[in-house]
């Protein structure tokens, strides 16, 4: 199987879980793409779903595939999320926001009685921050959120580059919510919620891609097949 291939079978894998009558959380990324595109089969066959997107990508892809879509002022509680990760670690700690959609992920996520995961095993970390974790920033006062992020971390012995993200094309990168990201190389993050709570403090920090007890299960594919990550 082409990891293409894993995402795909652990977008099918979640789809077990979607029922007629439920409140989607619908992610972002190319494994979210694949569920995505898998949900529109089966509304086309009939399933009957309300969903709300989690990025402007999901949602102009879940319109065209005809699926119902709603907001979360409309719809503010909601049966289940099914997202991607960048990053599977312990207990089912998450580094997310690699697509640039972590907020309004985020957002989706807790509003969401459930959350499953889904990935190809590529992503299964005995420690989180291999990938360089994404923090969203607001613009205004950029460089002093960026040395109060350096400072957090470093109380907790983490150092490494703070990399303001950038599109192809060399322009900064402005998010769905007209913010900036700074991709942080702390390689291991052996304290999550330490860290956590340390970047939630600042005010400039919008949001972060730590996704910590939000997962209730992963859908984690490889060569051997799909299995479940349970709590
Ligand atoms: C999103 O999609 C993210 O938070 C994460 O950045 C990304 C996962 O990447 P992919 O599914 O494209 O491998 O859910």
């Amino acid at each position: 199987m082409t990891p293409d291939d894993m995402k795909r079978e652990a977008a099918r894998a979640a789809l077990t879980h979607v029922e007629s009558g439920m409140r989607l959380g619908l992610g972002h990324g190319s494994t979210a793409k694949h569920f995505v595109d898998l949900l529109g089969e089966k509304v086309r066959d009939g399933l009957r779903v309300l969903c709300v997107p989690a990025s402007e990508f999901t949602h102009d892809q879940a319109q065209g595939l005809g699926i119902p879509l709603t907001t979360l002022d409309e719809t503010p509680e909601l049966d289940l999320c099914v997202d991607g990760a960048d990053e599977i670690g312990p207990n089912l700690s998450l580094i997310k926001g690699g697509g640039g959609a972590l907020l309004r992920e985020k957002i989706v996520a807790a509003a969401a009685q459930a959350m499953i995961v889904i990935a190809d095993d590529s992503k299964v970390v005995p420690t989180l921050g291999r990938f360089p974790l994404p923090v969203e920033v607001t613009p205004f006062g950029f460089g002093a959120t960026r040395v109060a992020i350096e400072k957090a971390a470093a109380k907790l012995g983490l150092s490494g580059a703070l990399t303001l993200r950038t599109r192809p094309d060399g322009l900064v990168f402005v998010t769905d919510g007209g913010h900036h990201i700074l991709d942080c190389h702390f390689e291991k993050i052996l304290d999550p919620a330490a860290l956590a709570a340390g970047l939630s403090t600042i005010p400039g920090v919008v949001e972060h891609g730590l996704f910590l007890g939000y997962a209730k299960g992963a859908y984690v594919a490889g060569n051997a097949g799909v299995r479940f990550i349970g709590p």
